[in-house]
């Protein structure tokens, strides 16, 4: 005989715990407290309620096993960057790039929105560890929110579990997040299937390491273990205790002999980051291939051998759907075929869920991200979109059929290489390699991409996003880059440097690089120049392969399509120079002399 658990008994005796959630309701005035526990029995009970709440469609069991599918509010679509604030005590702290508010200002004006704010709803006390739980890479924290969909999410991104409680009742540091759609309930009153409020606010607080969230249930604005924390807290905690908290993907190369070689990435958003995370290479690479350790977050640590060794502190993946299909991203499209939850997508009339470009031809009829009844001729008549651009796939990383090995391994893999790139249709060549440690951190300060919006003067601008942080680092950007660059004064056997850009365009208009599987070729040469077995060209900006370094098996690429993407462009590299300048007079106050002697290297070099 089994007995049920009452979910209102509390998981755990830490004092400081039970004082929080007992503060918190007394607060935010819900019905009911449930303590998570993870489990599946929990789970499915969860998403039965939000399927009986019209939050959840299950999608045809048969063809989505374990998938569930749900429409925002259309004003709750996205992560809101003027909303984000960091709440240092000194502005400074915060630094010119990110939205800053005092701290107690911001918690007595949220403690007035949060007044009442659960009314009518469940407070869920949700555990979950950052990382392997026991790794000591990991984190952990606690979540309470109102929010059953956010609940199920987490469970998928994040290690939710009970255990998480045991670790804090033995007195580990967990981290406080707050989270609340803002949306209370009067006696009666039926809910909303997506509840949210029009005023949000995402508030970090570096020196207490908590978060406070209000107003929206949508992606990393309300799964707060990701961007909020994995991010602009542990970037935080990373610079304190010597580690790095990034932006980026980690892969493994395999070789034909099977030696590892394990590299992790950063680009800004559109780049195509899950896609490279995951590549295929192509069949002429016989023996090779790519491991996913993850797709979107990295915690780097030094190991006691010197080398940086980086775990994903995520379980899942949130990808953006639109542009994902069997061409571009197979792996992917394997990784979401069961146990995962889509937001904003599209519906079959079979239960199914479809977006732009998952297939080359459109289904005859669907229902679109907001419920509307979409066919290709409304489409081509409103051009409304049958999914949202920024609509998502929450699926369990374990999941993906070329998901590491090593991926939970609580130690972390060695990372050989740093990539850095952006979409720079002029200037970058495919592929280079940094001269050393602080020659990189300046190419990774200085990445961007450049804007294709239409609107006026923008074209041919270069957005820069330093190591695809800008709306991520949880501190001064200028001390990041301090951060960054104090690495190497620590006799650690520091990663390769390389910049890629696969976005090179002719003056047509066409990309000169086929991308995809295709950058094998480019990975291939930094895996052979970290250890040792290619050659490369010294230039003016770094180090170069030649056409012979490269393997080409399979591609017509001659060696004049190679000398067009590596192209050095003197009139474009002038250009570049002066609007690093100009983004370094924006970090002026707190930029390290480093960095702007980097620049008057290059600027000499040139
Ligand atoms: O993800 C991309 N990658 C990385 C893949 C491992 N994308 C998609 C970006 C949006 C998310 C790319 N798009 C890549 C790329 O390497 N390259 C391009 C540009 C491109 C697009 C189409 C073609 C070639 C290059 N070719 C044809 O359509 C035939
Ligand atoms: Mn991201």
């Amino acid at each position: 005989m089994s007995t049920k658990r009452n979910p209102s008994t509390p998981l755990s005796t830490n004092k400081q715990l039970l004082a929080w959630v007992e503060q918190t309701v007394a607060l935010c005035q819900p019905d009911r407290v449930h303590w998570v526990d993870g489990s599946q029995e929990e789970n499915d009970a969860l998403c039965a309620e939000l399927v009986a709440a019209g939050t959840y469609i299950k999608l045809n069991e048969k063809l989505w096993p374990g998938c569930y599918y749900a429409k925002s509010d259309p004003g709750d679509v996205a992560r809101v960057e003027e909303r984000t604030f960091i709440c240092s005590k000194k502005k400074e702290d915060a630094g010119p790039t990110n939205y800053w508010a005092d701290p107690e200002e911001m918690k007595t004006k949220l403690r007035g929105l949060y007044k009442g704010c659960m009314k009518g709803r469940t407070m869920y006390v949700l555990p979950f560890s950052m990382g392997p739980i026991g790794s000591p890479i990991s984190q952990i924290g606690v979540e309470l929110t109102d929010s059953a969909y956010v609940v199920t999410n987490m469970r998928i991104m994040t290690r939710m579990s009970s255990k998480v409680f045991e670790l804090i009742d033995k007195g580990m540091f967990f981290v406080q997040c707050i989270h609340s759609v803002g949306a209370p309930l009067a006696p009666g009153q039926k809910d909303s299937t997506w509840p949210c409020n029009k005023e949000k606010y995402i508030t970090h607080y570096p020196e207490t390491r908590e978060i406070w969230s209000f107003g929206s249930g949508y992606g990393g604005n309300a799964l707060l273990g990701k961007k909020c924390f994995a991010l602009r807290i542990a970037s935080n905690m990373a610079r304190d205790e010597g580690w790095l908290a990034e932006h980026m993907l980690i892969l493994g190369v395999e070789d034909p002999k099977g030696n590892k070689t394990y590299v992790s990435a950063a680009f800004p958003s559109a780049c195509g980051k899950t896609n490279f995370a995951m590549l295929i290479p192509p069949s002429n690479f016989k023996g090779w291939k790519v491991w996913t350790v993850g797709d979107d977050i990295a915690w780097i640590k030094p190991g006691k051998d010197g080398r940086l060794y980086a775990i994903n502190p995520e379980a899942g993946f949130f990808g953006v759907a639109p542009g994902t299909s069997l061409k571009t991203n197979p792996n992917a499209i394997y990784s979401l075929q069961k146990n995962t939850i889509f937001t904003n997508v599209a519906l079959t009339p079979d239960g199914g869920v479809w977006w732009e470009g998952m297939t080359d031809e459109a289904p005859a009829e669907l229902t679109d991200w907001q419920g509307k009844k979409w066919t290709p001729a409304i489409a081509k008549e409103t051009g409304a979109k049958a999914a949202h651009p920024n609509a998502r796939f929450t699926a369990p990383a374990s999941q993906c059929p070329t998901i590491d090995p090593a991926w939970e391994n609580p130690e972390g893999v060695p990372i050989s290489a740093f990539i850095f790139g952006g979409r720079r249709p002029t200037t970058m060549p495919l592929v280079f390699q940094s001269f050393n440690w602080s020659h990189g951190v300046y190419l990774g300060a200085t990445m961007g991409s450049e804007m294709t919006a239409a609107a006026a003067g923008t074209i041919g601008q270069v957005r820069r996003d330093p190591m695809a942080m800008l709306p991520f680092c949880g501190y001064n950007v200028s001390d990041y880059f301090a951060h960054w660059l104090s690495m190497q004064k620590r006799g650690l056997k520091l990663p390769s440097i390389f910049h890629v850009n696969w976005f090179r365009k002719t003056a047509d208009g066409k990309f000169m690089w086929p991308g995809y599987g295709d950058n094998m070729r480019v990975l291939k040469w930094i895996v052979d120049r970290v250890s040792g077995n290619a050659a490369a060209v010294e230039t003016p900006i770094g180090f170069v392969p030649n056409y012979e370094d490269m393997e080409w098996a399979g591609l017509e690429f001659t060696k004049a399509d190679f000398e067009q993407v590596m192209a050095f462009d003197k009139d474009a590299w002038a250009n570049e120079v002066v609007s690093q300048e100009e983004f370094f007079f924006k970090l002026r106050d707190r930029l390290p002399k480093q960095l702007l002697n980097e620049r008057q290297s290059l600027v000499n070099r040139l």
